[in-house]
């Protein structure tokens, strides 16, 4: 924290920040792909406190908000996060009114504003499993930086039609295009179905975030994680895509497809190690 930075408050406009540009962006994209319809869906990032200071006053918090679910494992660290009922087609528009950077307290028992959800706004309804998942998956990658959640149009159709069981889910999605095992070959999860918005469902989606950087929540959305937002926001894109896929092909006749051998071939030739117990080969 440089002491210019303290005696100036002569911070660069925060709204020109990479961090709240990416998600101004992202949101926006989401809105447009039909994904957010109305306030659905949310996204965390977690941010370096040497890059928040350049461009937000982190010595005086506007707001303190208290949390029911304590996370002393995050205590002191930064994220910018969208806003509780807010809208991803408003995002772009009024990035301060919608998103919000935020600190946790030394005690992790809350967060102090920093910057935005103005007029009183709250975190994502879906802080729980956010925060849950950030700790899961920064004990397996140091790199972790965002969780994504978003109501994947296609995802959410599957749900219906396929069974839920995350290793027959993961062969699916791996055979609707040459590119899944290798962008996902750790599969995806899959959790019951699960009131939104609780401590409940940010457990259990923590829980799977141990070995997994996709959950689906069923006849809900999918949460994805990564290190960037485009690699967060491209595996969610890919699990997508594979989903359309299998509902274009519906309930017709498959003529030919991927064979298990086929994959492990790819896996070979891509030098990635395909999640277990799923190809037969
Ligand atoms: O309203 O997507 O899961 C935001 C959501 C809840
Ligand atoms: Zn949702």
């Amino acid at each position: 924290m440089s002491t210019s930075v303290i005696e100036s408050k002569g911070y660069i406009a925060s709204i020109e920040a990479p961090f709240i540009q990416e998600m101004a962006e992202i949101t926006h994209h989401m809105w447009e792909l039909g994904w957010d319809e109305l306030n659905g869906g949310n996204v965390s990032y977690l941010l370096d406190e040497e890059e928040v200071a350049k461009y937000i006053n982190i010595l005086e918090p506007l707001r303190v908000i208290n949390l029911t679910f304590p996370v002393t494992e995050l205590a002191g660290k930064y994220f910018i996060v969208t806003g509780s009922g807010k809208y991803f087609r408003n995002v772009i528009k009024d990035p301060e009114a919608n998103m919000g950077v935020l600190r946790v307290s030394k005690n992790g028992e809350s967060v102090e504003v920093l910057w935005g959800l103005r007029n009183g706004a709250v975190p994502t309804s879906e802080l729980a499993s956010h925060f849950m998942s950030h700790i899961e998956r920064l004990k397996v990658d140091p790199t972790h930086r965002i969780v994504l959640h978003t109501h994947a149009t296609n995802v959410i159709a599957m749900t219906f039609t396929h069974d839920l069981d995350e290793l027959k889910f993961t062969k699916t999605l791996w055979e609707m295009c040459t590119e899944c095992l290798v962008v996902f070959p750790d599969g995806v999860s899959v959790i019951p179905w699960i009131v939104p918005g609780s401590s409940e469902i940010g457990r259990e989606t923590a829980k799977k975030m141990k070995d997994h950087r996709v959950v689906i929540w069923p006849q809900h959305g999918i949460f994805g994680t990564g290190s960037t937002m485009d690699s967060t926001f491209g595996l969610v894109e890919t699990v997508e895509k594979a989903a359309i896929v299998y509902n274009l092909i519906g309930g017709r006749e498959i003529k030919q497809k991927i064979t298990d051998q086929q994959l492990a071939d790819l896996a070979k030739a891509f030098n990635v190690t395909p999640k277990a117990g799923i190809l037969n080969v």
